[in-house]
């Protein structure tokens, strides 16, 4: 009797392990308290005690052996380091951006745009919100709207492109509040807060299109560009036998600069950059670096970090490091469907988006849904989740009133080249029987609340 064999897997990882780093393996009984010495919330619990940490793609890449070589390289010079050339000549030649001032991570480059480019009472129109990005346009004295396309608010919905913008949100916007008071229009690439999910080529000239019969700039957040470039080469009519390399660079071509953490695609511990084509705007950038990062030719980081960086660039683009990128993110999510676990819908870039609305309809968004399933995911196995959903929302800065998110996600998020495929088992597993558990579920209170970007150091006690 013949065995039917299961698909050949055709994202197997092109490289191989050389270091390794043990993990503490944890009882459930030491898991129940640490989770309570950390207020319920992942963010504050020890990374010693955390076997599988998918807390976050940022910062948690494992570099290779030619980046720690690069390391070795570093020109640590306060002023011109070498490793800052290499680093601005690697931007140029694969996002196509002129000018380079390089930050100690992304929000150091948001922080630069929103200081640069907004007035107090502009409206900055984006693709969702993302926490930092949203908080510095704030800041700044501007307002984020929302013109994502509605399906991104619908986890079930299968569509391609759910990072899409709404064209006819972003000219309703523009006829009302007047193209004067749009300093740019802030595209995401891949969009996190919606699980990851990608823009499409053409929706991206259709934005610059736009845009451009307005006199409206457009930046994007390229924290994730090169992923985003691989969906576009996966799902896109016409760009198949284009390489991610040449996908991005399309991509990029349509905007006049981006922000960058360079702690997610570019495979680097720490660092970012942001990138401009106006040579006005980098030098008021490259003035205002100074006071906030470091030298325009450092930005924050040390000259080590800005190869690692350069070296990261070229290794991200690559057709087959990005196949077995997405291709691992898109297995985890494929046993969760399998099993019936609720996720949002095409699996992301980046992440599997556990749908915590889904998990506990007993509980309201007041309840803390997804704070309630991260605690309850760390107990069960040690995996480390982050929320995504009304905590992460913050309040308004109008009304003072939470947001109220559609999405109330937990986030299972892959760090580049660090867990195997038995690790994604794991969790899998461990999510399945967290979900067979559902009705046990009531929720959360919260007990203390910072005043900024609230989902960091927020504490929780159950109901
Ligand atoms: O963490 P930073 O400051 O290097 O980057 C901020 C940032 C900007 N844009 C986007 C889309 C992000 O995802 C982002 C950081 N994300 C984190 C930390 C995350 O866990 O998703």
């Amino acid at each position: 009797m013949s065995i039917q064999r299961p698909a050949r897997r055709s994202w197997a990882e092109p490289w191989k392990v050389k270091v390794v780093e043990p993990l503490k393996m944890t009882t459930r009984a030491e898991r129940e308290r640490a989770i309570v010495e950390a207020g319920y919330n992942t963010f504050l619990l020890r990374s010693d005690d955390v076997y599988i940490d998918l807390l976050t793609d940022s910062g948690t890449s494992a570099m290779s052996d030619w980046q720690w070589a690069g390391m070795m390289m570093g020109d640590e010079a306060y002023a011109g380091s070498r490793n800052f050339y290499n680093l601005e000549e690697t931007i140029q030649k694969y996002y196509g951006f002129k000018y380079v001032v390089p930050t100690h991570q992304g929000r150091g480059a948001e922080n630069l745009l929103s200081q640069i480019a907004i007035e107090p009472g502009d409206y900055v129109p984006g693709n969702m919100y993302f926490t930092t990005t949203r908080l510095h346009q704030e800041l700044a004295g501007g307002t984020f709207v929302d013109v994502i396309v509605p399906e991104a608010h619908d986890p079930l919905d299968e569509r391609p492109f759910k990072g899409n913008i709404d064209l006819g949100a972003l000219e309703a916007l523009i006829s009302k509040v007047g193209a004067k008071k749009i300093p740019y229009v802030c595209v995401a690439a891949t969009v996190n807060m919606a699980g990851g999910q990608p823009i499409s080529m053409a929706n991206m000239k259709a934005v610059r299109e736009l845009t451009d019969k307005h006199g409206i700039k457009i930046f994007l957040d390229a924290t994730r560009a090169v992923e985003n470039a691989f969906f576009i080469k996966q799902r896109e009519p016409g760009y198949r036998d284009k390489s991610t390399a040449e996908i991005l660079l399309e991509f990029c071509s349509y905007s006049d600069g981006c922000t960058m953490s360079g702690k997610k695609d570019a495979l680097v511990n720490i660092g970012g950059w942001l990138a401009l084509n106006d040579k006005d705007m980098y030098e008021e950038a490259s003035n205002l670096v100074v006071v906030f990062e470091g030298l325009h030719t450092y930005g924050g980081m040390a000259g080590r970090d800005m190869e690692a960086m350069a070296r990261g660039i070229v290794e991200s683009v690559q057709d087959d490091h990005m196949r077995a990128r997405i291709g691992q993110v898109e297995y985890l999510g494929r046993r969760l469907m399998d099993w019936g676990v609720p996720v949002v819908r095409p699996i992301g870039g980046h992440a599997v988006y556990l749908d915590a609305k889904a998990f506990y309809p007993q509980l309201t968004q007041d309840q803390f849904p997804a704070q309630t399933l991260a605690a309850a995911l760390y107990v069960d196995a040690g995996v480390r989740a982050m929320e995504r959903g009304i905590v992460s929302a913050g309040r308004d800065k109008q009304t003072g009133k939470h947001h109220y998110p559609k999405l109330e996600l937990v986030r299972l998020t892959i760090p580049r080249r660090v867990y195997t495929q038995a690790h994604m088992d794991v969790v899998a597993e461990s999510a399945a029987c967290v979900w067979d558990d559902r009705a046990k579920a009531t929720g959360l209170r919260m007990t203390y609340e910072p005043k900024y970007l609230r989902f960091f150091q927020a504490r929780f006690e159950p109901l």
